[in-house]
């Protein structure tokens, strides 16, 4: 069985893994399964030929046989149903894990987003600065309940899952900003998540793409 995923030719970030085939990197790592990766630049994404494997004409993809899959959530999904070492085998702490993993996608990750459009995007815009502090102060809401939640615990709902390795990649986002430093146990978390060797080898394996050490195949 072969894998492919799709990553960014040449990523915005520079090699930073916030590129979204990290977290699919992640996950393939931590389940111990080789991958093969695609490179696209961002015109092949907006292609026919890629927009039939993603809608959106985005990265990442994830093919696997006759697999076709789009989304980073449900590809983490897939791959964390289908090989055991990113969920738990007891039914509830499974679907504990999984609303984790949902909770960082659609409850902490917007806010988070919204300030990369706000500073990047529109960052230009005279309501800037009127603008910001609203979105500060909505990322620190989902900070400060993520912080209580979280307390000493070293991961979010007994050991290393799935809905970590999204949390983490999702807090990831804010490193520039300085914000994860007002809540030292999220940051100490966000170390942990970094820390792991599964981590580590995703990590390195898309810097390697964007400091021209893996060419397009
Ligand atoms: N909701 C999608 C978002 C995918 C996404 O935004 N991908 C970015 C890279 S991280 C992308 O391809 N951006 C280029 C574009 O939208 O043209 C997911 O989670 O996979």
């Amino acid at each position: 069985m072969t894998i492919t995923i799709t990553a960014f030719e040449r990523s915005p970030d520079g090699g930073k893994g916030l590129a979204r085939d990290t977290r699919v990197r992640w996950a393939l790592e931590e389940v111990g399964l080789p991958y093969e990766v695609r490179l696209v630049s961002f015109e092949a994404m907006k292609q026919p030929a890629h927009l039939a494997l993603h809608p959106f004409g985005q990265i990442p993809t994830y093919q696997e046989g006759g697999l076709d899959l789009f989304e980073t959530g449900a590809i983490v999904f897939h791959i964390a149903q289908r090989f055991a070492g990113l969920l738990p085998d007891d039914a509830d702490a499974r679907a504990r894990a999984v609303t984790w993993m949902f909770a960082a996608l659609s409850t902490v990750e917007p806010p988070i987003l919204e300030l990369g459009t706000a500073k990047i995007l529109e960052g230009d815009k005279p309501w800037t600065a009127q603008r910001m502090p609203l979105v500060l102060d909505r990322i620190r809401d989902r900070l400060g309940q993520l912080s209580h939640r979280l307390g000493d615990s070293d991961w979010l709902d007994g050991a290393f899952s799935a809905g970590d390795l999204m949390m983490v990649s999702v807090l990831l986002r804010l490193r520039m900003s300085g914000l994860l430093n007002e809540y030292p146990n999220l940051a100490a978390y966000v170390a942990r998540g970094e820390a792991r060797p599964a981590y580590k080898r995703a990590f390195d394996a898309q810097l390697a793409v964007n400091t021209g050490k893996q060419t397009a195949g």
